[in-house]
């Protein structure tokens, strides 16, 4: 499958690993890369040294492209952008805030730029700043989300820009590729669906929390701070929203520290913060990479055949 996005990236089927922190380690980005689509390190909050040795270990095991996220949030996030820039990683991404002032560094270097954006005027200024392509998440994510949903932001962002969009923010199946692709975009990224994969590094009480998961156990959490995130309902989240309602946002500072590698390394899933996406009650089994995108590509003949009706429908004036 040839578009701009398996073009710019250099790869077989334009499908993008989300990079989470913690859950996004080599293992899983080597797997995605291996099966065809972009496989991701997430920086998340780790140190640099940490970046280092995950980028030595990828390369070990795939010669095949690769990416990094920088969540720029992370206070060790200029690090971050030294370390990617010395390891000429092939393609960033970023999340949690605007990279426009390390695009043309990273340009400079051939370094492919996508950052993920929740709304059309920041995809414009970053368009302009000379993004490659952009990576457009809806609220249906998981973690640290935007207000508008996929549906609706995609093609807003399609009809403003020239670059790629990649859609993000439940998509897990090829029923939503093809929704995505409906929407104009011409490449997806899956977060929550490779959390439930043979390679991710996760403890099997992070995955267990997935696959039990029903349609309402992805809740936003932290609204009132200013930087909603999504996870699974937990002890956790019903004593930080009590705390959220009765004593206001100043009282949860610090209460999310360290809580979601207790759940994705240490298997603490009632104290821990389970993040995950809206599309967290589709899925209910573990499947290797390969297995996700070859069935979410081979799917997608079934899925145009079903709508197929709507080709040609006139409406009689
Ligand atoms: O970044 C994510 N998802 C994340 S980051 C994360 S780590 C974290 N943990 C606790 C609290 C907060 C973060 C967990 N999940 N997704 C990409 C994403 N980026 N979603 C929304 C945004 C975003 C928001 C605002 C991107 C840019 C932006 O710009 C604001 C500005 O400065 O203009």
């Amino acid at each position: 499958m040839i578009n701009r996005v398996t073009q710019l990236l250099n790869i077989e089927y334009p499908i993008i690993q989300g990079g989470m922190a913690w859950v996004a380690t080599y293992e899983l980005a080597a797997a995605v890369s291996e099966a065809g689509g972009l496989g991701i390190i997430a920086a998340g909050n780790g140190s640099g040294e940490y970046l280092r040795e995950q980028i030595k270990r990828i390369r070990e095991k795939t010669d095949k492209p690769f990416g990094v996220n920088i969540m720029l949030m992370s206070p060790n996030a200029e690090d971050i952008v030294d370390i990617v820039c010395d390891e000429r990683v092939p393609v960033v991404t970023t999340g949690a805030g605007n990279p426009g002032k390390y695009i043309e560094r990273f340009k400079s270097l051939g370094i492919k730029v996508i950052p993920v954006v929740p709304t059309v005027s920041l995809a414009q200024r970053l368009e302009k700043l000379g993004a490659d392509a952009l990576i457009v998440e809806g609220t249906e994510a998981g973690g640290h989300i935007g207000e508008l949903t996929t549906m609706a932001i995609i093609p807003q962002v399609v009809d403003a820009v020239k670059i790629p969009v990649i859609a993000a923010g439940g998509i897990g199946d090829s029923r939503g590729l093809v929704a995505a692709f409906a929407l104009g975009a011409e490449g997806v990224q899956v977060g929550t669906r490779f959390v439930c994969s043979t390679e991710a590094n996760v403890h099997e009480n992070y995955k267990n929390e997935i696959i039990k998961a029903g349609d309402r156990d992805a809740v936003v959490t932290g609204r009132s701070t200013g930087h909603p995130v999504r996870v699974l309902k937990n002890k956790f989240v019903r004593e930080y929203s009590n705390i959220e309602k009765t004593q206001g946002p100043e009282a949860l500072e610090g209460m999310g520290t360290g809580r979601l590698k207790m759940a994705v390394v240490d298997g603490d899933v009632e104290n821990g913060s389970v993040m995950a996406g809206q599309i967290a009650g589709l899925v209910c089994d573990i499947k290797s990479c390969k297995e996700i995108i070859s069935e979410m590509f081979n799917g997608t003949s079934n899925v145009i055949e079903k709508i197929s009706l709507l080709k040609g429908v006139e409406v009689n004036e």
